[in-house]
């Protein structure tokens, strides 16, 4: 079964995995260097089952990313919890105002005004994938902003009309912005490959929290792929995924045990539904699972 590379990995980095402080002050066990493969033919998908996985809240968050916002509140629209945190953490600093999470987020629910001020991650993902800043001299050794670049829609372009190239790549690692951003991207290159009439993936993740960031990173890396595939009319292929600071939070114990000593079950299957105009017309009723009967969730708390 696809997913005893997951839990090899998880079992490994627990069992052998270098003890490390981090910048969340959790502490983590760590292995530098992963790779997981999956092929995607037929479409199977790499969905995690040995916990229940929200796929339709990484789905929702991966529509948020094409649509290139960066402010929480379409995801707090849905009801998307995933990156609360860190725009409430923001405004607890700067602004000593120890509201609680819940009530943050009901804020920026509710007051567009509050979240269009406090609700941005800065230039994180969407940003960078669909509207990539660009700057052109101005007199004086000043720059001026230029148009932004669509990497995703040159992709999908260059897909089409140059299958054979060696620069189909998704990068969200903009230096220059890093300091704005409140997580720099840790899914930050995607690269694509074409073999005969099928696409391959690649995806590099400089840092991965293995419990609860990865079966999202990995389920999100094949929907694009599936997304991309059927704009540019070619078949499913392999998606391969490496990790740099591969690592397991010491606070997630509960969950490891409780992981390990569950076994796959079954071979979640995804159908897209409907063909849209363009990887930018997607929405959340296009797409439908198939044979995902997962193990139950496992809740843990994640590390800000
Ligand atoms: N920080 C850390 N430390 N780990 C992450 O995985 C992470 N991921 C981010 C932002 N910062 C991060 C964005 N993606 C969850 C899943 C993905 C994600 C953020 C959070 C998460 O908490 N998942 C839970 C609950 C899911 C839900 O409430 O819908 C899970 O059980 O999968
Ligand atoms: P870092 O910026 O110090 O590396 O912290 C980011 C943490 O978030 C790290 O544990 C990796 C995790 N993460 C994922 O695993 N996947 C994701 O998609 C995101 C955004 C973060």
């Amino acid at each position: 079964h696809y997913e005893h590379q997951y839990l090899d990995l998880m079992r490994r980095i627990w069992l052998e995995g270098d003890e490390r402080q981090d910048r969340t002050g959790i502490g983590t066990r760590s292995v530098f260097g992963a790779m997981l493969r999956f092929d995607l033919a037929h479409s199977a998908m790499p969905l995690i089952t040995t916990k229940r996985v929200y796929w339709k809240t990484a789905t929702r968050e991966l529509l948020w990313f094409l649509t290139g916002n960066t402010n929480i509140r379409p995801l707090v629209q849905q009801n998307v919890k995933i990156w609360n945190e860190w725009p409430h953490a923001r405004y607890v600093r700067e602004t000593g105002d120890k509201i609680a999470l819940d009530d943050f987020v009901d804020r920026i629910r509710d007051d567009e005004a509050f979240a269009d001020e406090w609700g941005d991650l800065g230039p994180v993902y969407g940003k960078q994938w669909v509207d990539w800043p660009t700057y052109n001299p101005v007199e004086g050794g000043l720059f001026s902003k230029g148009l932004g670049i669509n990497q995703v829609a040159q992709v999908v372009e260059s897909l089409r009309v140059n299958p054979g190239s060696r620069r189909h790549i998704i990068e969200g690692w903009n230096v220059a912005e890093l300091p704005e951003m409140a997580l720099p991207p840790c899914h930050k290159t995607y690269q694509f490959y074409v073999a005969g009439d099928r696409l391959n993936c690649l995806l590099y993740q400089r840092s991965c929290d293995v419990a609860l960031g990865l079966p999202f990173n990995l389920w999100s890396a094949a929907l694009l792929a599936r997304m991309i595939v059927q704009q540019t009319d070619l078949e499913p292929g392999e998606l391969v995924w490496m990790g740099g600071d591969t690592h397991l939070y010491l606070n997630h114990e509960h969950l490891i045990e409780e992981q390990l000593s569950r076994e796959p079950q079954g071979h979640p299957k995804l159908e897209i539904v409907r063909r849209p105009t363009s990887i930018f017309d997607y929405s959340i009723e296009d797409f439908a699972v198939h044979d995902y009967a997962p193990h139950g969730p496992i809740k843990a708390p994640v590390a800000v």
